[in-house]
């Protein structure tokens, strides 16, 4: 079997010959840098259940509940700061004539390392939308007073996330299946791979015919089709990579 060190080389040397590289990121590339997961043993859904938090229904049965658990995570995300995977795919945007990333993640720890190409796929939590006039704004508020209302009409705000059952913005669809099909390298970094549709991700580009790689702790339902498997931490695994 080769070492883990020679498949870094035959990355790297991937990378060497490329000018077109997109990236699927999740909860795992900002896991060091002290953000819980979702799933596994420490990840969010050990101790809560998405059902009563993270889908419409919830919010609409009891909101008060839903902003607590989003004023926690904003509490503890706006101590955080993106590690060294986040600043190497701000670099990679930088080198690479034909980049973009696709996160899941609502952290902002991207775009604070710079990054700028990107879709947000599952939201940010830092913005808010008007349950009533559909206005987006940003809001860092740490904590958000409860309940939380529009400036522009009154109407009760909600986090600016994509909750299960939740449809994705069709423009953030729509430009992460073009980056899918039309790169030469697909690097995916620290997601389960279990979430639809980005769990359809990998087949597309794979599909497309771009070259693979996944860079993970644990293997995942995407780790049997993509060409290279990384078992490491982000932080450490991906900068390596440039
Ligand atoms: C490291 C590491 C380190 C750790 N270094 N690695 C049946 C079939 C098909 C679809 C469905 C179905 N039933 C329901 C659905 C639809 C549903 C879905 O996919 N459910 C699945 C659970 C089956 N999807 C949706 O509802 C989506 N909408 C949709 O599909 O619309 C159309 C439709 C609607 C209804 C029915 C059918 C179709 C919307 C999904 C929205 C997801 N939102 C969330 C939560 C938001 C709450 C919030 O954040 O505030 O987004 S769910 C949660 O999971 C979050 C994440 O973005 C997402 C993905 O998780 P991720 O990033 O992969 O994290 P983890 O924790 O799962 O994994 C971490 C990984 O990192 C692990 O592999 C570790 O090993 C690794 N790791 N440390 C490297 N240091
Ligand atoms: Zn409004």
């Amino acid at each position: 079997m080769a070492s883990c060190a020679s498949k870094i080389c035959e990355v790297k040397a991937r990378l060497a010959t490329t000018g077109s590289v997109t990236v699927l990121t999740g909860a795992g590339i900002s896991a060091d840098s002290g953000v819980p997961t979702f799933r596994g043993a420490d990840g969010l859904w050990r101790n809560f259940k998405a059902e009563d938090l993270a889908t419409p229904e919830a919010f609409a049965r009891d909101p008060r509940l839903v902003w607590e658990w989003y004023n926690w995570r904003r509490e503890l995300i706006a101590t955080k700061h993106p590690n060294p995977a986040h600043y190497t795919l701000a670099e990679m945007e930088r080198r690479f004539p034909r980049f973009w990333l696709i996160t899941q993640n609502v952290d902002g720890l991207h775009r604070a390392a710079g990054s700028r190409k990107l879709s947000e796929i599952h939201g940010d939590i830092w913005k808010v939308r008007c349950t009533r006039c559909g206005a987006v704004t940003e809001n860092r508020d740490v904590p958000i007073p409860i309940l939380p209302s529009c400036a522009g009409c009154g109407g009760l705000l909600r986090p600016h996330i994509v909750w299960f059952g939740e449809t994705l913005a069709a423009e953030d669809l729509a430009r992460s299946f073009a980056a899918l099909q039309q790169c030469e390298v697909l690097l995916i970094i620290g997601t389960s791979g279990i979430v639809y549709p980005a769990a359809s991700f990998a087949p597309v580009a794979k599909q497309a015919g771009a070259f693979i790689v996944e860079i993970n702790l644990d293997a995942t339902p995407n780790s049997s089709l993509v060409d290279v498997s990384l078992r490491g931490r982000a932080s450490e695994v991906v900068p390596e990579l440039l």
